[in-house]
């Protein structure tokens, strides 16, 4: 895309656009791609192979997509953290609701996170700073004291179609149905669990596991995904193609499926919660364009990953999205074409939109119990988790980066005025008292256990040899 003249790139970066590095199929990617857009911010879409992966793990310590490589040559990793960079570096036109209630529950639903950069990249005032406005740096004084060891940021700037974030210095910078289908047959084996693979949350990270169980569980969908990932992320093996199709569907369906948590008693439950999101977008999106009102927000976009990438092209959940969410495809697309000017005179949300009852009810009875047992299984140790959805028990990898996603989230409502922690809580309450009550008293937690960082944190890196995974545990 191009939303910025060539003067206004080459003034600044030497005409060098932003690259995203990943795949046209890849979930979290989508989420960022659709960010950059909205934002009309100039970039190039690199289409990732294996060298490309690797070679960008090196750089962010992350074996994951997408990855973001700045014009300066710094590097961003995270879908959640690099929409934050760009929400405080580029603010304008913002995702975020300026109702500070309103943006929790936007990033209960979307399961957002804050950059943690520090000393590696952008500063945090930076990023965290309510009061940091487009062309200005924090201050030295500040950025002295919240990363000692990093050089000063120059200057912080933006304009329509191109932002700016001038160099830091260098070094690692990162910033840390109404019918259920059938079983597929190969789901009946027993399953060999990968303790050091993990699972993730709601929009982002509960609908992780739906969506792989939906591509890699029925042959119809794997068999075009594993097409498409052997002829794309896989063109530079030098194998035959149909040798790489059938590493990749293997490897999916080992470290998706049976590894994480999907067996033959689980596999309706995945069903039913991608049923549950169907309706429940229908039925937010019917009366109005987004799901908090009149302009995206973050909650979309941590819908639209998983919606466009995923649900929206895999064959069996195509299907069943054009049947149960019409409304949800017009989003979709309604997402995929925003730039700033469709929406930037668009009036905030300043309070909850009608119909977002069923989805908080799924984040409050689905995905906050699921980052409470990793909390606690991380804490003891172990390797893996058991947790009760809907009256089934998963298995899973126990996940460090669900457990920082926790600690984020009470960083978040923790540090709400009174009364937008009250006005948050009075519409959590609107689902249920008990249920609510239970999500409340978790958000409120002092925590316990480890505070989990991003990586990239100057002592991390130097610790680290090799990439984390995509869950933030070693390869
Ligand atoms: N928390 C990360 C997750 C990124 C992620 O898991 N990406 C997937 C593709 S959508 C990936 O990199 N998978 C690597 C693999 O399969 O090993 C984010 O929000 O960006």
């Amino acid at each position: 895309m191009s939303a910025a003249t060539a003067d206004d790139r080459s003034d600044q970066r030497g005409g060098i656009p932003m690259r995203l590095h990943g795949l046209d199929l890849s979930y979290f990617t989508g989420k960022v791609h659709a960010c950059l857009r909205a934002k009309g911010l100039e970039h190039e879409f690199i289409e990732m192979d294996t060298r490309d992966f690797r070679r960008c793990a090196a750089q962010t310590g992350v074996a994951q997509m997408p990855q973001l490589e700045l014009p300066d040559g710094r590097w961003l990793t995270d879908s959640s953290a690099i929409v934050e960079h760009f929400e405080q570096a580029c603010p304008e036109p913002t995702l975020y609701p300026t109702q500070g209630a309103l943006c929790f529950i936007a990033h209960l639903l979307a399961a957002c996170r804050a950059l943690d950069v520090g000393a590696t990249g952008v500063h945090s005032d930076a990023v965290q700073g309510a009061s940091t406005k487009l062309g200005r740096a924090p201050s030295e004084a500040a950025q002295h004291r919240d990363a000692p060891n990093s050089p000063p940021a120059q200057r912080v700037g933006a304009k329509r179609g191109v932002c700016v974030v001038a160099p830091l210095g260098h070094g690692p910078a990162m910033a840390g149905a109404p019918r259920l289908a059938p079983i597929p047959v190969w789901l009946q084996r027993v399953p060999r669990p990968k303790p050091d693979r993990l699972l993730k949350d709601f929009a982002d990270e509960w609908l992780w596991r739906p969506a792989m169980y939906y591509r890699w569980a029925f042959d119809e969908d794997a068999s075009l995904a594993s097409g498409r990932l052997a002829r794309g992320l896989l063109r530079d093996v030098p194998v035959p193609v149909a040798l790489r199709r059938l590493y990749i569907r293997a490897r999916q369906r080992r470290l998706f499926l049976r590894g994480d948590g999907v067996t033959p008693a689980t596999a309706p439950v995945l069903q039913a919660v991608y049923h549950d999101t169907l309706d429940a977008l229908q039925g937010a999106l019917g009366t109005r364009p987004f799901l908090l009102g009149q302009r995206p927000s973050q909650a979309d976009l941590g819908f639209f990953g998983p919606m466009f990438r995923h649900f929206s092209t895999d064959p069996t959940p195509a299907r069943l999205l054009r049947e149960r969410a019409p409304a949800a495809a017009q989003w979709l697309a309604r997402m995929w074409q925003q730039q700033p000017a469709a929406f930037e005179q668009a009036p905030e949300p300043q309070t909850l939109a009608a119909g977002l009852g069923p989805l908080l009810v799924m984040v409050c009875d689905d995905y906050l119990p699921t980052l409470a047992s990793q909390e606690g299984g991380l804490k003891q140790g172990a390797r893996q988790v058991n947790w009760v959805c809907r009256g089934v028990t998963f298995t899973v990898p126990v996940n460090p980066y669900q457990v920082h996603c926790l600690q984020q989230l009470r960083r978040r409502y923790q540090a709400l005025k009174d009364a937008h922690r009250q006005q948050a809580n009075a519409w959590l309450m609107t689902c249920g008292a008990a249920r609510a009550q239970a999500a409340l008293d978790l958000l409120a937690q002092p925590g316990s256990g480890q505070t989990i960082d991003r990586p990239g944190s100057p002592h991390d890196a130097a610790r680290r040899r090799r990439p984390l995974d995509r869950q933030w545990s070693p390869t």
